[in-house]
């Protein structure tokens, strides 16, 4: 196996320590830069080090990875969270803004220190203001000495696949969670792209055999992804390793993970194409012109022509719920929790778009929800102190938790878990409506295991895991617009183990950001020190409409008042850019 690392890819520092781990450095400068990935806008967007696309995190497993963020993007905050990494003893070090740390200020530094024993397809971005899609994204590989496919490849290749928006986050989101976007539609991208870029080419060796890790790093968007002529044989999802299984056609949803063995030809004759095609169902309105595909090559023989791919006939991607583990964890039979997410989109009295579970939006607490548990004390395990709108859910050491989401919604969503893979013990077709325990098939024996899901429209899916890893874990739509809407819930899992394992030990520079960002660190969700109860003060969602007004209609009605007095200027207000972004 051979593993490719330009210069400018390696990292600053690497010692190796008596038994073999080692310690990878990185330096990471994020500022604005400019770039033009699919050759139809130069724009700006968040760069390492002066360049982009930002370089990939690579390491071994045992090893410490440690990240030294400086953030020099002069007008935003931002944080950096390693997607599918448990964090195991770290939950600080995790990244989420107002849940595990506070924002990295303009200006100010912050040092990520933990240790990978997870081996596997992983990625960095950041976990703030729905960054990410500016470009903050990146690879982050785990190699493992002891793989159980290591003898079945020669080769290793990194592929991300990505949705890409000529606007800037800040601008679009600003116009999503809108009065003046009532219905919540999603700005759709205006590209796809492979490795941050388009027409891809990649040398093949005939007779090798390739392990391609493919990452969705996208905003929004699901790519099916196929490769003409070759099969893939699927060996890794999201960091856990799977019975060999072949596919001709993944889907990936945003944030998914996939590694495939791709066995190439013996006769370098022909080139073939593969393609990543954005999952057009996703998008309210499909805007004139939009290309949902790219396009890349396996190039046997470079003085060939790259053809152009065949146009196929339906999207039959491969089902992941087939999937076994290759560790063949066996199901959890017995649970001691179930959590019921029922989710919905609505209107709230200031006329834009939400997202719920069981009618609650996420609005960030005051203190990060980790410095809430670290200053309680015993009053930790009371989940009133978190607030009215985290959607907090507290979890016992050890315990088996069972998350039942009912998606009452016609949209598909990925699911994302922080600080653990999760069993998908059942999931339903489209339109199968909420779980029914007594209806319910027969579970699998060894399910897949994996940190992020995809539940279909008005369907749901089931999710079984152990309460083994003290911290504070998300559970959030993946969709970084419905993140911004409010699709979260916050896992307060065994808040005392936290405190025992961190009370005194959190470094001084995350302090020192918090001190920097002006965002108080002790105290309940609203930043009361005294009466813990009390939450005068928290941030809160807005209210509910009035009872009997449809959403439409107080909309239609907000809308008129303000025609009424703003007179034509308010045509060019609902004009506004975000507006324009969704219908091309
Ligand atoms: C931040 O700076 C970038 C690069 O100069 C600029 O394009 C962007 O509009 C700025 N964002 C905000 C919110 O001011
Ligand atoms: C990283 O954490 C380890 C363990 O707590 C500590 O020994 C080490 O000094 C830290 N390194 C840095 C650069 O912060
Ligand atoms: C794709 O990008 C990754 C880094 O993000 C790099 O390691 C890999 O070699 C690239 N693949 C190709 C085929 O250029
Ligand atoms: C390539 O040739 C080898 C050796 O003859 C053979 O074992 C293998 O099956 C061939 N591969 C393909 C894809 O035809
Ligand atoms: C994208 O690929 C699909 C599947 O082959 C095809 O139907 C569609 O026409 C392609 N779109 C464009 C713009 O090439
Ligand atoms: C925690 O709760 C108890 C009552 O259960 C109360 O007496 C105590 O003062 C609280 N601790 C703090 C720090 O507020
Ligand atoms: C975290 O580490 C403990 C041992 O310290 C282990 O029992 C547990 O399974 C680990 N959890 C995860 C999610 O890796
Ligand atoms: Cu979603």
């Amino acid at each position: 196996m051979a593993i490719s690392l330009s210069n400018f890819l390696l990292p600053i520092s690497l010692f190796l320590s008596a038994v073999g781990a080692a310690t990878v450095t990185y330096d990471f400068d994020v500022s604005w830069v400019h770039a033009n990935p699919d050759g139809l806008q130069t724009r700006p967007v968040m760069g390492i080090n002066g360049k982009w696309p930002i370089p990939p995190i690579v390491a071994t497993k045992g090893d410490r990875i440690i990240v030294n963020v400086k953030n020099s993007l002069g007008n935003e905050s931002t944080s950096l969270h390693f997607h599918g990494l448990y964090q195991n003893g770290t939950t600080h070090m995790d990244g989420p803004v107002m849940v595990t740390q506070c924002p990295i200020p303009v200006g100010s530094s912050f040092t990520y220190n933990f240790t990978v024993d997870q081996p596997g397809t992983y990625w960095y971005h950041s976990h703030n203001k729905g960054q990410y899609p500016d470009g903050l994204r990146g690879p982050l590989i785990i190699h493992d000495p002891d793989s159980p496919h290591k003898d079945l490849y020669d080769e290793e290749i990194v592929l991300t696949f990505s949705d890409w928006y000529h606007g800037l986050m800040s601008d679009l989101l600003a116009g999503f969670v809108s009065i003046a976007n009532p219905s919540g539609a999603e700005p759709v991208p205006e590209s796809s792209l492979v490795n941050e870029t388009r027409d891809l080419p990649i040398s093949i060796e005939p007779g090798k055999t390739y392990l391609f890790r493919m990452i969705n790093m996208g905003a929004f968007a699901a790519q099916y992804v196929w490769f003409e002529g070759h099969t893939m044989r699927i060996v890794e999802v999201d960091g856990i390793y799977t019975e060999p299984t072949d596919a001709e056609m993944i889907y990936m949803t945003a944030a998914q993970r996939y590694s495939v063995l791709i066995t190439a030809k013996n006769s370098t004759d022909a080139n073939f194409a593969f393609v990543g095609s954005m999952d057009q169902d996703l998008f309210d309105v499909v805007p004139d012109g939009l290309n949902p595909n790219v396009t890349g090559w396996l190039v046997y023989d470079s003085t060939k022509d790259n053809p152009a791919p065949k146009e196929i006939e339906a999207f039959e991607p491969f089902d992941d719920f087939d999937l076994v583990p290759q560790d063949k964890e066996e199901l959890y039979e017995h649970v001691d929790q179930t959590v019921e997410l029922n989710m919905k989109m609505d209107n709230l009295n200031d006329g834009a778009n939400y997202a719920f579970f069981n009618d609650v939006t996420y609005v960030r607490p005051k203190v990060p929800t980790l410095y809430t548990v670290l200053s309680t004390g015993s009053n930790a395990t009371n989940p009133v102190i978190y607030g009215s709108n985290t959607n907090q859910i507290l979890l016992k050491a050890n315990e088996v938790v069972e998350i039942v989401l009912n998606n009452d919604d016609p949209g598909k969503h990925p699911f994302h878990l922080h600080g653990h893979a999760f069993q998908v013990v059942s999931r339903s077709e489209e339109e199968a409506g909420a779980y029914d325990v007594s209806a319910a098939a027969d579970l699998p024996s060894t399910p897949m295991r994996r940190d992020t899901v995809l539940v279909r429209p008005n369907g749901n899916i089931v999710l079984r895991f152990k309460a083994d890893n003290p911290g504070i874990w998300l559970f959030h739509c993946h969709i970084e617009w419905h993140v911004a809407s409010g699709l979260i819930a916050t896992m307060i899992e065994s808040p005392l183990d936290i405190q025992r394992q961190l009370a005194g030990n959190i470094p001084t520079d995350h302090w020192d950001n918090c001190r920097a960002a002006n965002v108080p660190t002790e105290g309940n969700a609203a930043g009361n020190t005294v009466d813990l109860l009390d939450l005068t003060g928290e941030f809160k969602s807005p209210g509910e409409l009035p009872v009997g007004f449809e959403a439409r209609g107080i909309v239609a009605l907000v809308f008129s008042c303000v025609a009424a007095f703003l007179g034509m200027g308010v045509i060019g207000w609902y004009g506004m850019a975000p507006v324009k972004a969704k219908t091309g």
